[in-house]
């Protein structure tokens, strides 16, 4: 196949603005569960991290990975109950899910970014007590809500040089206590601790849906909040969209719900006049 070098030149120079637009910004990237595609996929986005981290912004990687849980529950023969969007969680499924997040999936990014020739270093809302937490809901048993934020680590890191990349598991006030965190909610707690110049939550569907079902592209917060409202945004979706506004209400300069499974999502959202998903200012 040909290809168009002269293209592939005028793509590079037409990011110029951008790159310029985002030299030394902090970029928190949630990269769910259901964006993590096959191993290709997964090279794919750990390449476009180096590449961030190449031309001097900061990525930060919070991950999800509530399939795998899924698929390892079923194995050890434990039933999955979801309440409002979050894993009911006890005493043996929070073991499995520590397990499988800062073990699994939070090593597989890490090598992923290793072999990209990137440097990243995995931790969890444990290490340096970077997310502490309280019960979110007596109902949900061992899911947490970020109470305390301590991001030194994340700055020291990727001041360093370092793609830090953070699995949403968290320590509680008590000793010993370990929560299990959704992994927007950790992603949205951790960038507006950070007051990061975007958020970008990778998930499986285009954006946020108008009454439609028509991507809406950009979006101020009084409009979402009353979409949530008259009930057009629902679901799974809601979870994404309150993340966003606490986010936004935080110090979160915008954030952006796009479609993970786009080869190169991140590299369209921050280097193309195009951009991707919906854009959410405040
Ligand atoms: C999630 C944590 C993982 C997650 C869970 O147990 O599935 C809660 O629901 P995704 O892939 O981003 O959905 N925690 C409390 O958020 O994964």
């Amino acid at each position: 196949m040909k290809r168009d070098w002269i293209a592939t030149a005028r793509t590079l120079s037409e990011a110029l603005p951008y790159l310029q637009k985002y030299a030394d910004a902090v970029v928190v990237v949630k990269f769910g569960g259901n964006a993590m595609g096959d191993d290709e996929a997964m090279a794919q986005f750990a390449r476009d991290m180096v590449l961030l981290r190449m031309v001097g912004i900061h990525p930060v990687v919070v991950h999800g990975g509530g399939p795998m849980i899924n698929a390892m529950l079923d194995k050890l023969g434990i039933e999955s109950h979801f309440v409002r969007g979050k894993r009911v969680t006890d005493k043996p499924t929070v073991e499995v899910v520590e397990m499988i997040l800062s073990g699994l999936v939070n090593k597989r990014i890490v090598q992923a970014i290793n072999d990209a020739g990137g440097r990243a270093v995995g931790l969890s809302g444990k290490d340096d007590d970077l997310m502490v937490c309280v019960a979110d809901d007596p109902e949900l048993g061992f899911v947490g809500r970020p109470v305390e934020m301590n991001v030194q680590v994340l700055r020291d890191l990727y001041e360093a040089g370092i793609i830090p990349v953070v699995a949403p598991v968290a320590t509680g006030m008590a000793d010993n206590e370990t929560f299990n965190v959704n992994g927007d909610t950790a992603a949205g707690a951790i960038a507006g601790a950070l007051k990061a110049d975007r958020l970008l939550l990778l998930t499986d569907v285009a954006g946020v849906k108008d009454e439609n079902g028509e991507v809406v592209t950009q979006l101020g917060a009084e409009r979402l909040r009353g979409m949530i409202e008259s009930g057009v945004v629902k679901g799974g979706m809601i979870p994404k969209v309150e993340t966003a506004l606490a986010a936004i209400e935080a110090g979160v300069k915008a954030v952006v719900i796009l479609d993970g499974r786009l080869p190169n999502a991140v590299l369209i959202e921050l280097f193309t006049d195009y951009g991707a998903g919906s854009i959410i200012r405040g």
